[in-house]
C-alpha cells in the first residue's frame, strides 16, 4: 500500500486532458476569471499561484483543506505555490457577513501564524524545481506608513466598487454596520496580490467562493497599476446539508490540528459530523 500521507506518492490523474479538466471534474471550480484562458495557462509552462490563510484561530479547518488540496494538485501539475499566512490581515479581520470580529492581540496572532505555517508546510513540497514558498503579508505591510498606504494603494480603489462587494454589502444592511478597519480589508488582500505579482510573477490567486470580492480586488488593482490581466479561482464552499456555511465563524469548524480539535470538542457541537453533511454548494 502506498503511504497516502507521503507527498512523493501523490500524483494527479493522468487520464484527464489537463489539470483544469481534472479540477473541474473534482468539483473544485465554482467561479473564475476567463475559463478558456485559465485552462490554457495551466496547461502551459509553470506559473506561480497563491492562496492566503488568516491566523484567526490556532489551527486550519476543513474549509481550508479544500484549498490545500487544490494547491497541491496545481503543484503536482508543475506550478509553483506560494502559501501566504496573513500576519497583517489576521490583525484586521476579513468581514464576516454577520458581525464585526473582535481583534486578537498581536502576540496571539504571531503565535497562530507559526501554527498555520507549520500546517500548510505539511501539504506542499518545498523541494525541486517548483518548490513551494511561504510568505507573510506582515513583511510588506508593516513597513508601510498610513500616509503611503493611502497615497500609493488607497488611491486606486473606488469606494463605490468597495461597497458593492458581498461581504461589505451584507454588513451595511445589518444593524451593526461595518467598521472602517474591516472595510479596508479588501485593499490589504488586493495589495498582497500586487506584491506577489511583482515579487514572484504570481498570476493566479485561489480561495473559497466567499473570497471572490477579495480575489477580484487584487486582479483589478494589478490591471490598473501594471496593465496586466491575472487570474482568480474560487472553489465551492463546504456547507452543512442545509446549505449553511461551515467553518470557524459559524462555530462548527472541524480542525485539522488534532490538539485543537480535542480542546474544542467539549465546547463545540461540530467536531464530528455525518459524511452526508460534507459537500459543496
Ligand atoms: O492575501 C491574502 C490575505 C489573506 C487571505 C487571503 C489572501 C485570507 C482570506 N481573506 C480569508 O479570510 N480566508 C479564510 C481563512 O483564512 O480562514 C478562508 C476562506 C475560504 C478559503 C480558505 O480561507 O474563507 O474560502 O479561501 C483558504
Amino acid at each position: 500500500m502506498p503511504d497516502i500521507n507521503s507527498l512523493e506518492s501523490q500524483h494527479n490523474d493522468p487520464s484527464f486532458a489537463n489539470i483544469w479538466q481534472e479540477l473541474k471534474w473534482r468539483g473544485l471550480v465554482h467561479v473564475s476569471t476567463d475559463e478558456a484562458e485559465l485552462e490554457k495557462l495551466l496547461a502551459g509552462a509553470p506559473v506561480t499561484y497563491y492562496c492566503g490563510f488568516d491566523p484567526t484561530a490556532p489551527s486550519l479547518h476543513l474549509g481550508n483543506l479544500v484549498q490545500l488540496l487544490l494547491m497541491r494538485r496545481l503543484q503536482l501539475a508543475g506550478h509553483k505555490p506560494l502559501g501566504l499566512v496573513g500576519g497583517s490581515t489576521g490583525l484586521i479581520g476579513d468581514p464576516r457577513p454577520t458581525a464585526e470580529r473582535t481583534l486578537n492581540t498581536k502576540e496571539t496572532v504571531t503565535e497562530w501564524v507559526g501554527y498555520l505555517q507549520a500546517q500548510v508546510r505539511r501539504f506542499l513540497s518545498f523541494e525541486g524545481d517548483n518548490a513551494a514558498r511561504m510568505v507573510n503579508n506582515l513583511d510588506w505591510t508593516a513597513p508601510l506608513s498610513a500616509i503611503d498606504f493611502l497615497r500609493e494603494v488607497g488611491k486606486h480603489f473606488r469606494v463605490g466598487t468597495m461597497l458593492r462587494k458581498d461581504a461589505v454589502a451584507s454588513r451595511l444592511n445589518s444593524d451593526e454596520g461595518i467598521s472602517y478597519t474591516e472595510f479596508s480589508y479588501q485593499i490589504l488582500q488586493g495589495m498582497d496580490y500586487l506584491e506577489l505579482y511583482r515579487a514572484y510573477d504570481c498570476v493566479l490567486q485561489t480561495g473559497g467562493s466567499d473570497q471572490w470580492g477579495n480575489l477580484t480586488s487584487g486582479t483589478e488593482l494589478i490591471r490598473k497599476v501594471e496593465g496586466k490581466s491575472v487570474h482568480a479561482l474560487g472553489t465551492p464552499l463546504i456547507t452543512n446539508s442545509d446549505g449553511s456555511k461551515f467553518g470557524k465563524s459559524e462555530g462548527n469548524a472541524i480542525w485539522l490540528d488534532a490538539a485543537c480539535a480535542a480542546r474544542t470538542r467539549s465546547t463545540s457541537s461540530g467536531s464530528t459530523l455525518p459524511m452526508q453533511t460534507l459537500w459543496t454548494g
